[in-house]
């Protein structure tokens, strides 16, 4: 008989879609993503979603020598599995893009599965002041943005993956994403157990009603069967709710302070930990159970951290 079911919490700490001049705990420097990562870890976070930024404006940056910032410390002072942005910025090109999973081969590194338009302007209603030009610039440009994610790029970064024994955490932001997921699947290049991490309430993806996460699910699990590990991001205020709903019909959960700066309404979270720590109360106030870094691994199917190369 099996065991309870364990809940992965991933963390995703910095990310490339708030900006430094929206909130003082987005993290930014190594010093602060180190911080941030671990505290995050100790809260309950079994996997730490990383993306690197220039320590001096807070700009994202892909740029290995950043990520060797931080990666060795949060390795050392963590068994977390790490898992390595693809994702970047929408703002940069695929090879950019790949530049830290091809020097890191981490266990983990997400995978986004279609191109899409990434409307991040509507935060400059919100968000006037900013200290770095940058800042506005990565918001206003997004009107007229594809996040490219064509058949070739995913293709490609499969390929990196099954070369290093990297795995994925395939980000679906639409239904056409879980299908080509299983396109992918089906020419035997992104291999089970598959980490779907369907994303709800980004602007140029599916919403984050119940009835989308419901319609996610339900096609996930037609196309997948039992598998596929589910995992769900809300973004923004929908960060918990889409959490709760999904980990009450068997879901992972991924928060984090890239996807969403706030704790409660008009209340920005003071760290990453503070929205770990909400979910992990979430999850065991339905009597579920949270998976320790090495069950994650389990669970994933991930190769170890002894074979990374950070
Ligand atoms: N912030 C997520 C919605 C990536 O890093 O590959 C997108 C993301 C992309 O995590
Ligand atoms: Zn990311």
């Amino acid at each position: 008989m099996p065991g309870p079911r364990k809940v992965i919490i991933t963390c995703a700490v910095t990310g490339a879609i708030h900006t430094p001049s929206m909130s003082p705990h987005l993290p930014v420097t190594p010093e602060e993503i180190i911080e941030a990562s671990l505290a995050a870890a100790e809260a309950g976070a079994s996997v730490l979603h990383l993306h690197a930024r220039d320590p001096e404006t807070g700009k994202p940056t892909q740029d290995p020598r950043a990520f060797e910032a931080f990666l060795p410390q949060i390795k050392q002072a963590t068994g977390a599995v790490i898992n390595l942005t693809t994702g970047g910025s929408p703002h940069m090109s695929v090879e950019e893009r790949m530049r830290p999973a091809t020097e890191f081969k981490p266990e983990l590194a997400s995978l986004n599965m279609g191109s899409m338009n990434f409307g991040l302007y509507p935060m400059l209603d919100r968000f006037k002041e900013f200290r770095h030009e940058w800042e506005r610039e990565h918001l206003e440009k997004s009107r007229d943005l594809v996040f490219k994610n064509t058949f070739r790029d995913i293709q490609t970064i499969l390929e990196l993956g099954n070369e290093n024994g990297t795995r994925f955490e395939f980000e679906c932001y639409d239904v056409s994403h879980l299908y080509n997921l299983k396109h992918f699947v089906d020419r035997g290049l992104a291999r089970e157990p598959l980490f779907v991490q369907t994303v709800f309430g980004l602007l140029g993806g599916i919403g984050a009603h119940p009835e989308d996460v419901m319609h996610m699910r339900r096609t996930a699990m037609r196309l997948f069967g039992e598998e596929y590990r589910w995992s769900v991001l809300g973004a923004g205020a929908a960060q918990m709710r889409v959490a709760a709903q999904a980990a009450a019909m068997g879901g992972n959960v991924r928060v984090g302070l890239e996807d969403s700066l706030w704790i409660a309404p008009k209340t920005l979270a003071r760290s990453n930990a503070d929205q770990v720590e909400k979910a992990k109360k979430m999850l065991e106030s339905l009597s579920l159970e949270i998976a320790t870094p090495e069950e994650a691994r389990e669970i994933l199917s991930l190769k170890g951290a002894d074979k990374t190369a950070f």
